[in-house]
């Protein structure tokens, strides 16, 4: 999608750290990053928030959590625990509408988030 920044990341018009990538899902570290473990993961096709998954996309819903299972474990915060946020909408602080999941680790994470 024309102007969406992590489009223009998935594009190679923007650099990124990729830390993994395949034919539908980019993970790359987080610019801001709030955690020694910050990563978002992202689809490749534009889907603008969880507002916009349907039905047809739960074949790519399952491979992200499956990417961010692998990424966890090789990022090495699988085993100490870490946070998967996927910020909504204005009042969530969502920034970026193109959706992402934010892998965060490393260390201790309180709740609830502010
Ligand atoms: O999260 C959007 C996140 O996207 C925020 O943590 C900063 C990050 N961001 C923005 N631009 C970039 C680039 N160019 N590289 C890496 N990370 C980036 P949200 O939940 O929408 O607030």
């Amino acid at each position: 999608m024309q102007d969406c920044i992590f489009c223009k990341i998935i594009a190679g018009e923007i650099p990124s750290q990729k830390v993994y990538e395949d034919e539908q899902v980019l993970a790359f570290l987080d610019i801001d990053a709030k955690a020694p473990v910050h990563v978002l993961i992202i689809p490749k096709k534009h889907v603008g928030s969880v507002l916009e998954l349907g039905e047809e996309d739960g074949a790519l819903t399952a491979h992200i959590f499956a990417v961010v299972k692998k990424l966890a474990e090789e990022l090495g915060v699988a085993k100490d625990g870490f946070r998967l946020v996927t910020n909504t909408g204005l009042a969530a602080g969502q920034t970026v509408p193109h959706l992402h999941f934010h892998l965060l680790g490393g260390r201790e994470l309180g709740w609830p988030p502010g």
